[in-house]
C-alpha cells in the first residue's frame, strides 16, 4: 500500500504534494506513476493529519484535498484506492467517486462513520488507536498493551459485522505509534503473528515512523533500512498488507520473501 499524503504537515513526507494547500494533480500523478513503476497494490489517500499536535481538520478541507485526487487516481490508473479518513461525509463522497477501500485510523467510531462505511458497501481497515492525535501520547498506558488492542479491535470487529459490514470485508491493524511508545510498538510488533492468526487479513504501517527512529537513532529521511527490516519483519508473521512510503524498495524486499517462501 502506497502512502499518498495530502496534508499540508511537512514533519514526515507532507506537503509535497500541495501547491497553496491544495493538491497538484500532476504531482500527484506523477507520485502515484512513480508507485506504479515500483509495483504499488493499492494508493491510500489521506486528507488528514494524525501527527500528535495536528490541527483538526475541517470535513470540507478534507474533501477538497481527497476528492480530486481519488477522481485523478481513479481515471489514470487500475490500482484501487484506499482513503485514509473517519469523517462520515468523506467515506460517502470518496465512495461515490470510486474509493476501493476505507481506511480509518479511528476504527470508525466517530459519529455517522460506521453508518456510512456500510452504505458504502466498501472493505474497511479498523485501526487501534486511543484519544485524538493531540493527546494520544498520553494515553499510552497499558498492563498488557498486546491483549488491549486485540480487545479493542475484537470489539470494533463485531461493531462492523453487526452494522451489516461482512467479516470478510474487514481487515485490521494494531496501529504502530498511535497511543504508543517504544515499548508498546515492540511489544505489538512481536505478537504480529497472532494478529495475523485472527482469520482477518493484517495492515501493518510503521514506514518511517518515531519506532524506527528510536530503534537506530536516526532522523525521518533516515529511516528507509529500518522500515525496510520492519516491513519484511511484519510480512514474515503473515501481515498481508504494508502500508509504506517507499514503495519500490518496500516491494523488491517483499518479492525475495515471497521467493523464499514459495509464496
Ligand atoms: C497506520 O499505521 N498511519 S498516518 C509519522 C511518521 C511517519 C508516518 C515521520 N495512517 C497508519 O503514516 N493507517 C497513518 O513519522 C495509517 N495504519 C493505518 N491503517 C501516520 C503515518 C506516519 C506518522
Amino acid at each position: 500500500m502506497g502512502i499518498l499524503n495530502l496534508t499540508p504537515d511537512s514533519f514526515s513526507d507532507g506537503g509535497r504534494l500541495l501547491v497553496g494547500g491544495r493538491p497538484d494533480l500532476h504531482l500527484v500523478a506523477d507520485q502515484a506513476q512513480e508507485m506504479v513503476a515500483g509495483g504499488v497494490d493499492i494508493f491510500d489517500v489521506g486528507g488528514e493529519s494524525t501527527r500528535p499536535g495536528a490541527q483538526l481538520v475541517s470535513p470540507e478541507e478534507e474533501l477538497a484535498r481527497v476528492l480530486p485526487v481519488v477522481s485523478l487516481l481513479k481515471s489514470r490508473f487500475a490500482i484501487p484506492v484506499s482513503v485514509d479518513t473517519s469523517c462520515p461525509r468523506v467515506i460517502a463522497a470518496t465512495a461515490a467517486e470510486g474509493a476501493d477501500m476505507i481506511n480509518d485510523v479511528r476504527a470508525l467510531t466517530r459519529p455517522g462513520a460506521l453508518e456510512a462505511a456500510v452504505r458504502s458497501e466498501l472493505p474497511v481497515c479498523l485501526m487501534h488507536m486511543r484519544g485524538e492525535p493531540g493527546e494520544m501520547q498520553q494515553l499510552a498506558d497499558y498492563v498488557d498493551v498486546v491483549a488491549e488492542v486485540k480487545t479493542f479491535l475484537r470489539e470494533r470487529v463485531a461493531a462492523c459485522e453487526q452494522a451489516g459490514i461482512s467479516r470478510n470485508r474487514i481487515a485490521i491493524d494494531p496501529g504502530f505509534g498511535f497511543a504508543k511508545n517504544l515499548e508498546h510498538n515492540l511489544a505489538l510488533f512481536r505478537a504480529l503473528g497472532e494478529f495475523a492468526g485472527q482469520d482477518l487479513p493484517l495492515l501493518v504501517g510503521v514506514s518511517r515512523k518515531r519506532m524506527v527512529g528510536d530503534l537506530l537513532g536516526r532522523a525521518v529521511g533516515e529511516r528507509l533500512h529500518g522500515s525496510l527490516a520492519l516491513a519484511l519483519l511484519a510480512a514474515q508473521q503473515g501481515a498481508r498488507i504494508i502500508r509504506v512510503h517507499d514503495v519500490a524498495a518496500t516491494v523488491d524486499v517483499l518479492k525475495t520473501l515471497m521467493a523464499i517462501e514459495g509464496a
